[in-house]
């Protein structure tokens, strides 16, 4: 069966662990513990020298880095497609998941370890609203980014958005991508694999604590490209 390596605050691992539960893929869990360091140990470092999780092993290949992983599953299990064959739609799709991934996912930790006061936090909240504007134009009247039907887009997309707006960040603006997370998180699957807010917090202790110990010049490079 297929082995799945995840941490469930892990919003990289969560992408993987929605697609699974969607497409109603049968799979094992396993929790690599990385508030613990787990990640550092041998056995996982053979399976991902960057120490990153998730990681999946099906038939005995060894897929690491998320968006390859959706592309896998995707290719491997046709059944409950989350990409659409129509070109104009799947462009939506694939520029969601991008912009999300190269765009969004890394200014959820300046909104986790900055100040009310930080320049930082502030450069950080004016690019999700870029972001967010984007994202509602691409939704435009669909229920999600491929139309009618669920797929990665959303599943990238959406995972980043709604944990930005569980944490300072309101949404409320944003009519359209408000909808769209409340459509989101009437799914099944999105009500498992959500965060509660006593997770929220630990987690955000834990990229604050990360943050301390790495230094602030690895967000500060990348809030500075943005
Ligand atoms: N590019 C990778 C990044 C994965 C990643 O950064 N995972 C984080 C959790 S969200 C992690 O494992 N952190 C522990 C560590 O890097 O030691 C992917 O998309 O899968």
């Amino acid at each position: 069966m297929l082995e799945f390596y995840y941490h469930p605050l892990s919003p990289l691992s969560r992408r993987v662990w929605i697609a699974l539960l969607e497409k109603k893929i049968p799979f094992k869990s396993i929790l690599v513990n990385i508030q613990d360091g787990e990640q550092f140990k041998p056995d996982f470092l053979a399976l991902n020298p960057f120490h990153h999780v998730p990681v999946i092993v099906d038939d005995g290949l060894r897929v690491i880095e998320s968006l390859a992983i959706l592309d896998y599953l995707e290719s491997k299990y046709r059944d409950r497609p989350l990409l659409p064959q129509d070109a104009s739609q799947l462009a939506k799709v694939r520029m969601a998941q991008m912009v999300s991934n190269n765009e969004l996912s890394s200014l959820v930790i300046p909104l986790m370890s900055e100040t009310e006061d930080s320049p930082l936090l502030g450069k950080a909240k004016r690019k999700i609203n870029r972001i967010l504007h984007f994202f509602a134009e691409l939704l435009a009247d669909n229920a999600y980014f491929g139309g009618e039907n669920l797929s990665l887009g959303d599943i990238v997309a959406g995972n980043a958005v709604v944990l930005i707006s569980k944490l300072d960040f309101n949404i409320s603006q944003f009519e359209k991508i408000e909808q769209w997370c409340d459509l989101l998180m009437e799914r099944e699957v999105w009500q498992t694999t959500q965060p509660n807010d006593e997770q929220i917090a630990i987690f955000k202790q834990t990229v604050q604590k990360l943050v301390k110990l790495k230094g602030q010049n690895q967000i500060i490079d990348k809030v500075k490209q943005s």
